[in-house]
């Protein structure tokens, strides 16, 4: 196994890239989807499943994992892997996006940010230098750098300002990781919807000479259309020879079509999220399993699953489950949702691989217009 941290590109197939991330916890097939374990769980999952399932790679939080159960904790208890017993890659993201959307009191400047904990209420201060002493103490393979996202839509010279202020901070965070031979600290591309923006940011992290570069800013209120646009000026500013991760997207479709555009990680709630509240991913679409017209229905959501949650269960009971409140219900709808986006970029590898990815994406895109009924 590798010491060091390094990224091969095996194939492409017009913009779309199948690659491996090499670590000295393991290899990360790419295109990857990274499964969400906010607080050191993937949630209503056991990681033997979720290894099972084919992840290669789990994320986790600086922001909730700073509060609770504190980061020198976990690392005085031998770091977050040993605590969560995950022994593959984890990456973490920064908590500057986490701050934003979850604490309230908070303010950002120049030094860092301040904010007030959703837990406790406690006052925390977390500064460039902090985020990653906090990713370090985890044991993190993949650091992110702390930045500043912006919601869409907002003002250019706000977009402008934040861009600005995430490249000083991408420095200050690349002083402070330092050499680690088998890890990465990636920076994060903002501009929001602004091309210029984009390339700009690209462009100044690219001098930093970076592992990775993830593409930060997006998926937060803007059309998907302006989200693809956005990936068109900034993958051909990065490097072609360093991963490129979408941060928190997203729908099986946004997932699809970014690939197309040249990314080869992805992270996002969405699959556990939605499992919890009854929703699932299938080949055939989205199903709701709330909803009364499964309340009789004995099919399993699919049969040629090789996820037993979705092979081996009716939609009745699933539809029983969650309409019970039943914490099963949830469970097995996050097995399932696990399930079809590991099943889903197999088969995004497997097609890149073959020079056959716009096809692949075609039928795919059909199966879920096309349905079960
Ligand atoms: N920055 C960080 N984490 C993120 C984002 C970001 O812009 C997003 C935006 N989709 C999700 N998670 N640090």
């Amino acid at each position: 196994m590798t010491e060091a941290f390094q990224f091969k590109l095996l194939s492409s197939d017009g913009n779309a890239r199948r690659g491996e991330v090499l670590t000295p916890r393991g290899t990360i097939r790419t295109p990857a989807f990274m499964p969400v374990g906010t607080v050191g769980t993937v949630k209503a999952m056991y990681l033997d499943q979720v290894r099972e399932l084919g992840a290669d790679i789990i994320l986790g939080n600086t922001y909730h994992l700073m509060l609770r159960p504190g980061a020198e904790r976990v690392a005085r208890l031998g770091g977050l892997h040993k605590f969560i017993r995950w022994d593959r890659p984890i990456l973490t993201d920064s908590g500057g996006f986490q701050v934003m959307s979850l604490s309230s009191l908070r303010k950002l400047n120049e030094q860092g940010v301040t904010f007030k904990s959703h837990v406790d209420g406690a006052l925390y201060h977390m500064s460039p230098e902090r985020s990653i002493e906090i990713q370090g103490l985890l044991g993190s393979d993949i650091q992110m750098q702390l930045d500043e996202c912006v919601a869409l839509p907002a003002e250019p010279g706000e977009i402008e300002r934040a861009m600005e202020m995430s490249l000083r901070w991408a420095e200050r965070c690349k002083v402070a990781f330092g050499d680690q031979p088998g890890k990465a600290m990636f920076g994060i591309v903002q501009g929001g919807d602004i091309p210029k923006l984009r390339e700009r940011s690209a462009s100044a992290l690219n001098e930093l000479d970076l592992k990775g570069y993830a593409v930060g800013g997006l998926a937060v209120g803007e059309p998907q259309e302006v989200m693809l646009d956005m990936l068109d000026v900034t993958c051909p500013v990065l490097p072609a020879d360093k991963p490129r991760y979408l941060m928190g997207v997203g729908t099986p479709d946004d997932i699809l079509k970014s690939v197309a555009h040249g990314v080869d990680m992805f992270d996002c709630v969405m699959p556990t999220r939605s499992g919890r509240h009854g929703l699932a991913f299938t080949r055939y679409g989205r199903i709701n399993l709330r909803n009364a017209r499964h309340a009789e229905d004995a099919r399993p959501l699919d049969e040629q699953s090789s996820c037993p949650a979705a092979r081996d269960y009716s939609r009745a009971y699933l539809h029983h489950l969650i309409r019970s409140n039943e914490s099963l219900g949830g469970m097995l709808l996050s097995w399932n949702n696990l399930a079809y986006y590991q099943e889903l970029m197999a088969g995004i590898r497997k097609a890149i691989e073959e020079g056959r990815y716009s096809d692949f994406m075609a039928e795919t895109i059909e199966g879920w217009q096309r349905g079960d009924l």
